[in-house]
């Protein structure tokens, strides 16, 4: 069988040699229109007026659409609908969509855009979580609260040897998927009917999306996908609104029309990863056990609420990271800012939540005086132990994932060798640490956890696999088509997967939350199984040398030879009136350990290496896995070292309030090659079986990115190390991304009190 096989990537060769085909490649249909966006660039104001007589004479030019023009509704959103298609009177951040430009090219589309000039009254914006806090701009109904034990008693009762308080800055990130954003959508039969082909994760919410914005039924709208170049949750939500826009003009125009996005506009307009706010104060022990922890936390929403909740509530659920507190309260509140609307990135708050925890257990060891090691140790769950909203903790890997990893890292000589080597240099110091995770497997939401499939057997004995999950990389495809060849007993080759489509599986979940192998690979065995069972007389009576033989044989007796399949996550469930329940299927753990070197006079550095380990079941495909682990790492890295996002406000001369400054590679650094770790080993963990998920498999693709962190930690060890010889031994904040100016600034000596330390700790 296929299953468990490290097979290669079924479009890899395609990928490779620059043939796959990806949206912006489709060859357009005759008389076909090009659009381009018209901007919002204020971040928050009335719209006065609109002067588009220029853009309507410059050349090539086919069409201008605002929000009159919409013939359906202009009001969308994935889960309330508190965002406009088009801007119609207020612009609430900068690069909100206002009106659609087609012309014959894109440069001409983008040039008309351009001279489409408009009058703003200018209203005051909140351009920071702090302003939300401060002026009280929440998104409503957002406050959410977890609790277990009783935290006040615990800080009064005298059980604490030490309480401290804290706060954790938590930057945002970029998704820069290598495709940008790309719909290419036409009408049929007379204008009545509307396709589209378009790089997103949820094709289905194109097609609602499109559906409702022209007034038409979703069965007459049709999406298709059939593999993008990254997502990253960055198409989860944030594509359709550009469908949308897209359709307009190609339904009120009857012509086919392309919108794809300049990496910068892409930049400007689609989110990114939420910014967070931690306040914590934590009680405990002078050896280290944590007994209380009260908890604050604020996430950077932008201007609609999109899925900001679910991501600040995943981040509720992941403030523990793995570690057990009898008493806790945490309490969330998204924030509502006049930047573009912030979305799903891999983890989904997860991160978030899981760095500050790191944060007070890296403060907790300093003020105890251990290492961060012993910390985390001595408050790991265990199993049985009761999370803080009521989920068991069953089949736990953590401490053996842990101890496998120390020995094979070798920590402590890792350990005494660094300390050996800040002995004997003053401008470069080194640090280490190991950081473990544990991400909840299932969406949030109870209803998002169902899955359908559409398995066709041909009579050549070849198999066409349709489902509700998209390819964007992360070999999902792959895997799917390896759970349906095992099912059959054939090879890989018999199994093909073309493309995602609203008509052949409807009402489809986003491919999200790391669970499309979990959710597509069960409906496709359930689709692939009832096939099975309607061939098994046939099977059983006669002896076929092929496959091929045995579906042609059925065929000739009108056995039918398509299923749809289904499967829905069963036991989960989360009640946020009583804040208890079961919101995830099961954990997949992780750990890693990471050495770095800086310069402390740059404030450079580098990942000498890292040791990752995950717990992944059964791998379906071990080969996949791996590259999803490292893909994982090396993008969190990114996150927590190398990536920092800059907008004007109003100290800045040149970049306008509320206007995205980093807006391409230039001035935002993704991790290159130069930052892969030097040496970089990365191991499954052995014999444990996932009995939750699909031949004893468990979800890879958001877990590991957290055990980035472990550089992080590493760099701050480091750092710890080079202010020793200032004499500087007490706890310190670090706020995330540890950019060069960061690393640089907390490396205190002669040269650094020239300076003001705070002016590097930026809102
Ligand atoms: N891998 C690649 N190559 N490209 C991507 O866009 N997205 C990640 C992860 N791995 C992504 C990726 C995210 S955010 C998620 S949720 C999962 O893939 C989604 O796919 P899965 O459910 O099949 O794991
Ligand atoms: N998307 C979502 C997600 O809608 N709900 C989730 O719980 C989730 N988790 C991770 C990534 N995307
Ligand atoms: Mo991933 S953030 O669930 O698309």
């Amino acid at each position: 069988t296929t299953v468990g096989a490290p097979e290669v990537h079924l479009s890899s060769k395609l990928q490779v040699t620059g043939e796959a085909e990806y949206t912006d490649d489709v060859p357009m249909p005759p008389n076909s229109l090009h659009a381009a966006l018209v901007l919002s660039r204020k971040p928050h104001a009335r719209i006065l007026e609109i002067d588009d007589v220029a853009a309507k004479s410059s050349p090539g030019f086919a069409g201008i659409f605002f929000a009159k023009d919409v013939p359906g509704t202009n009001k969308i959103g994935p889960i309330v609908a508190d965002e406009e298609l088009f801007a119609s009177g207020i612009v609430t951040c900068v690069g909100q969509v206002i009106g659609v430009v087609v012309a014959d090219t894109h440069e001409n589309a983008k040039h008309a855009a351009r001279m489409v000039h408009i009058q703003y009254e200018e209203l005051p914006a909140v351009l920071s979580i702090e302003d939300a806090i401060q002026s009280n701009s929440f998104h409503p109904n957002t406050e959410k609260c977890l609790r277990q034990g009783d935290v006040e008693h615990c800080f009064f009762s005298g059980q604490c040897d030490k309480i401290i308080e804290g706060e954790v800055l938590v930057g945002g990130q970029e998704h820069f998927y290598l495709e940008p954003n790309s719909t290419l959508i036409w009408t049929t039969d007379g204008g009545n009917e509307v396709h589209m082909i378009s790089s997103t994760q949820a094709p289905q919410k194109h097609q609602k999306y499109v559906a409702n914005v022209l007034g038409l039924p979703m069965s007459k709208v049709v999406c298709k996908t059939k593999r993008i170049g990254g997502g990253f949750g960055g198409k989860e939500t944030r594509s359709a609104f550009l469908a949308a826009v897209a359709a307009i003009p190609s339904y009120l125009l009857n012509r086919p029309v392309k919108l794809t996005l300049d990496r910068d506009i892409d930049m400007m307009v689609t989110g990114q990863r939420h910014s967070f706010i931690g306040k914590y104060k934590v009680g405990f022990r002078n050896d280290g056990k944590i007994l209380a922890l009260d908890l604050e936390i604020f996430n950077n929403a932008g201007n609609s609420l999109d899925l900001s909740l679910a991501v600040l509530e995943r981040a509720m659920f992941h403030s523990d990271n793995v570690y057990e507190i009898p008493n806790v309260r945490i309490k969330g509140k998204v924030c509502f800012t006049n930047f573009p609307s912030n979305t799903a990135f891999r983890g989904f708050g997860g991160p978030q939540g899981m760095l500050i925890a790191e944060n007070w257990i890296q403060r907790i060891s300093m003020e105890v005086q251990k290492s961060p090691e012993e910390i985390r140790e001595i408050n790991f769950q265990r199993e049985g132990s009761v999370l803080h909203y009521g989920q068991q903790i069953e089949h736990s890997t953590l401490e053996r994932l842990w101890n496998e990893l120390k020995a094979s890292c070798n920590f402590l000589s890792a350990r005494k060798e660094v300390e050996q080597f800040n002995l004997q240099n003053i401008w470069k110091k080194r640090g280490v640490a190991i950081v473990p995770t544990k991400f909840g497997i299932s969406f949030t939401a109870k209803f998002m956890n169902q899955a359908g499939a559409l398995v066709q057997v041909y009579t050549d004995g070849t198999v066409l696999v349709t489902h509700g999950g998209v390819e964007m990389g992360q070999g999902l495809h792959t895997k799917v088509a390896q759970v349906a060849a095992s099912s059959f007993g054939i090879p890989l080759s018999s199994v093909f997967i073309s493309e995602t489509s609203t008509d052949k599986v409807p009402n489809a979940s986003p491919t999200a939350a790391s669970a499309s192998s979990d959710l597509y690979g069960a409906a496709v065995l359930d689709a692939c199984e009832q096939i099975k069972a309607r061939m098994e007389p046939m099977a059983s009576k006669h002896y076929f040398g092929s496959f091929a033989e045995l579906a042609y044989a059925c065929y000739m007796e009108r056995i039918d030879l398509s299923a749809h399949g289904f499967y829905k996550t069963p036991d989960i469930g989360f009640d946020w009136a009583t804040g208890k329940g079961v919101p995830f299927r099961y954990f997949t753990y992780g750990a890693a350990f990471a050495e770095v070197e800086i310069d402390t006079l740059t404030g450079d550095f580098h990942t000498r290496r890292a040791d990752v380990i995950l717990d992944l079941g059964f791998s379906l495909n071990p080969a996949i896995d791996v590259g999803q682990i490292e893909g994982a790492f090396v993008q969190g890295l990114g996150w927590v070292a190398l990536e920092e996002l800059k907008w004007g406000d109003a100290a800045h001369k040149w970049v306008p309030p509320g206007c995205l400054y980093t807006s391409g590679p230039g001035t935002y650094k993704i991790p290159s090659i130069n930052d892969v770790p030097f040496k970089f080993n990365v191991s499954l963990l052995k014999d444990a079986p996932n009995d939750k998920a699909i031949h004893s498999s468990k979800a890879v693709g958001e877990p590991p990115f957290f055990l980035a962190s472990a550089v992080f930690f590493a760099i701050k060890d480091a750092i710890i190390a080079a202010r020793a010889e200032e004499g500087l031994t007490g706890w310190f904040p670090l706020d995330n991304p540890a950019t060069p100016e960061r690393i640089r600034m907390a490396c205190i000596d002669e040269f650094t009190k020239l300076f003001i330390d705070s002016h590097f700790r930026p809102k």
